[in-house]
């Protein structure tokens, strides 16, 4: 049976695309944080905070992933911020090549920080580096406390793991605690913090990092 050749490696190619991303990136002086984790974890809110918090500060400027619809990008819109949603169509994640065509609709010359909101997952946007200088993993109590365990690519090659929803974590008979060793159990070398953004619980700890996180 004959072969068929395989035309390149998408993973390649992207993380050619991701240096050239990243290389524009640092021209500018921008920090880019890769925002993934679950679906419904509290990737947008999360984000929304880390605007109201800092946006009198730094300029911030948003990449709003998502399969269809641009829900999350008119919620970021609505804080004032620059932002193009970019939608994935059948895809799980986002690209470096859809990342490079956000960055080029946004006003670099006139930002010091970009937020971007992966696609609602903990698979598929682990594998594909966009140009990012961080990356963070949001997960929450709701999706059950053995969701770390079983998902170890995602967070081994994280800077940040944020649990959120810990308002809720009795309720839903979730072991916050747990899910914070899981991670560390996975890399040592990972932040990891409890968040609720309805309380406010662990939100400054959130906002520290972003401000440690930014280049110098
Ligand atoms: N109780 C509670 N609800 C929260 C918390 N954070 C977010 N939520 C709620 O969870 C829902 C999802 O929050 P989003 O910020 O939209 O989550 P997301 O990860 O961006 O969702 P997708 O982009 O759809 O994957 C919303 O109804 C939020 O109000 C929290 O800390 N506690
Ligand atoms: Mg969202």
């Amino acid at each position: 049976m004959e072969e068929v050749p395989v035309g390149y490696d998408v993973l390649a190619v992207n993380s050619a695309i991701a240096r050239r991303n990243r290389e524009l990136l640092d021209s500018r002086g921008i920090t880019a944080f890769n925002v993934m984790g679950a679906i419904g974890s509290g990737k947008t809110i999360l984000i929304e905070l880390a605007i109201q918090r800092l946006g009198n500060k730094y300029r911030i400027g948003t990449l709003a992933g998502d399969v269809v619809a641009r829900i999350d990008a008119a919620r970021f819109e609505r804080h004032g911020v620059p932002t193009v949603g970019l939608n994935t169509g059948k895809e799980c994640h986002l690209d470096a090549h859809l990342v490079e065509h956000g960055l080029s609709k946004l006003p670099l010359d006139k930002l010091d920080m970009v937020f971007i909101e992966n696609v609602g997952n903990l698979i598929c946007p682990a594998d594909y580096a966009l140009g990012e200088h961080r990356r963070v993993v949001v997960v929450s109590v709701s999706e059950g406390d053995d969701i770390v365990e079983k998902h170890p690519v995602i967070f081994s090659a994280a800077d940040l793991v944020i649990v959120n929803k810990i308002d809720i974590a009795e309720a839903v008979g979730a072991d916050a605690d747990k899910m914070v060793a899981d991670a560390r159990t996975i890399n040592p070398k990972l932040e990891v913090l409890k968040t609720s953004a309805k309380t406010g619980d662990g939100i400054g700890k959130w906002i520290e990092f972003v401000e440690r996180g930014r280049r110098g």
